[in-house]
């Protein structure tokens, strides 16, 4: 019967390249998963999505317990036959989304109460039921339900906050039982506090998991301050578990979080940039709004193959992102979600031959030589 695995290929210093594999498919680590909030991957056909390189989307049990529900996912056949996406998918849980979007919250040991950003109705969010949740969308690794306090906080908060999550993680674990083919993931607080980190990846650990998260990061700390986070606490979490640092990040995010011994990440920035006309190239970003591409014959990257680059000028671009046409965000997010996942073979390639130091120096410095 095939289950939920983890191997690790080759390590280069504390960056690691490996395989995780479900019964849905093999994931290659480093991962980069878009985000496909609603059941897409917006202005993405879920094949186009695969051609980009992804291996696994994320989806999300608040939006989708909104709308359509989760029960109708699941009288419908779950997440994956109703997006059109057969290989795996990770679902976040749900409590970072409330914290960020809905109106009007209520948090206590129980779990969050709050009104949807949609109609303002009422729901309630506990670890038990966003496992349920998760289990209704079929979701191949789930979320323990956590809570991640916007930084800078005070550090009792912080504690606080983190040994909250901490019991949210064993009511987790006992609620999800055991699923034979899907994960559970627990998810490590702590804010930027190194003591706290460590208590929460003790608590983690000695409940088990089967993989484990870095939250509570890029939540308003600064690329500099996560990094100092990142420089000890994915070693507190077992060797032999894919680590996932969540929501995060630009280009440089992720390699500087893969050179810290990350596997797995996930964020809105190519696809959400992708509408808003900011592009993600070798040498840097550039907004084809900007009336410099307007006579400009050139692709957005001479070196990338994706359909955006290969058939369309930056004037064609500039053209329709400005008439508002649907092609540009289209185009935009299949270039941006391309270049995500060019960063990560590249990076999974060079840990396999233990030249990632190399390929951190060429991809800094190609951005550094500006004039995109
Ligand atoms: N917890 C959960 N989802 C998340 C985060 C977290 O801490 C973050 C923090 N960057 C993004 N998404 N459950
Ligand atoms: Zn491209």
């Amino acid at each position: 019967m095939s289950t939920f695995s983890f191997s690790l290929a080759a390590t280069d210093g504390r960056a690691r390249t490996g395989t995780i594999t479900t019964p849905r498919g093999e994931i290659r680590t480093p991962a980069f998963m878009p985000v496909g909030t609603a059941a897409t991957v917006k202005a993405m056909l879920p094949e186009s999505v695969r051609a980009t390189g992804a291996d696994i989307l994320l989806g999300n049990t608040y939006h989708l317990m909104l709308r359509p529900t989760a029960e109708r996912i699941d009288r419908l056949g779950g997440l994956h036959r109703f997006m059109n996406w057969e290989r795996p998918i990770l679902t976040d849980s749900g409590g970072f989304q409330v914290m960020s979007l809905a109106g009007l919250r209520k948090l206590t040991e129980q779990g969050v109460t709050f009104k949807s950003h949609i109609d303002g109705s009422k729901h309630e969010l506990t670890p038990e039921r966003s496992m349920e949740i998760q289990r209704l969308l079929g979701s191949d690794i789930v979320m323990c339900f956590d809570e991640c306090p916007a930084l800078p906080a005070e550090e009792n908060v912080v504690a606080e906050s983190m040994r909250m999550s901490m019991r949210w993680a064993a009511r987790s674990r006992e609620a999800f039982g055991d699923r034979p083919g899907h994960a559970l993931f627990g998810i490590q607080q702590g804010g930027v506090t190194e003591e706290l980190r460590g208590e929460s990846a003790e608590a983690l650990t000695k409940i088990g998991f089967d993989g484990y998260a870095v939250g509570g990061l890029a939540v308003g700390e600064g690329q500099e301050a996560m990094f100092g986070v990142l420089d000890y606490a994915p070693e507190m979490l077992p060797q032999d578990k894919p680590r996932y640092l969540m929501g995060v990040g630009k280009p440089d995010d992720i390699v500087g979080a893969v050179a810290r011994g990350i596997d797995m990440m996930d964020c809105v920035l190519p696809s959400r940039s992708g509408r808003t006309g900011q592009v993600f190239t070798r040498r840097g970003v550039l907004n084809i709004k900007n009336a410099r591409h307007m006579d400009d014959p050139r692709p957005l990257d001479e070196a990338c193959s994706c359909p955006a680059c290969l058939n369309y000028s930056r004037a064609y671009l500039h053209h329709v992102f400005r008439s508002q046409e649907i092609i540009s965000s289209m185009l935009l997010t299949w270039h941006n979600l391309h270049y995500f996942q060019e960063i990560m073979e590249g990076m999974r390639g060079a840990i396999s031959a233990g030249r990632f130091e190399a390929w951190q120096a060429e991809f800094h410095a190609t951005r550094a030589e500006g004039d995109i």
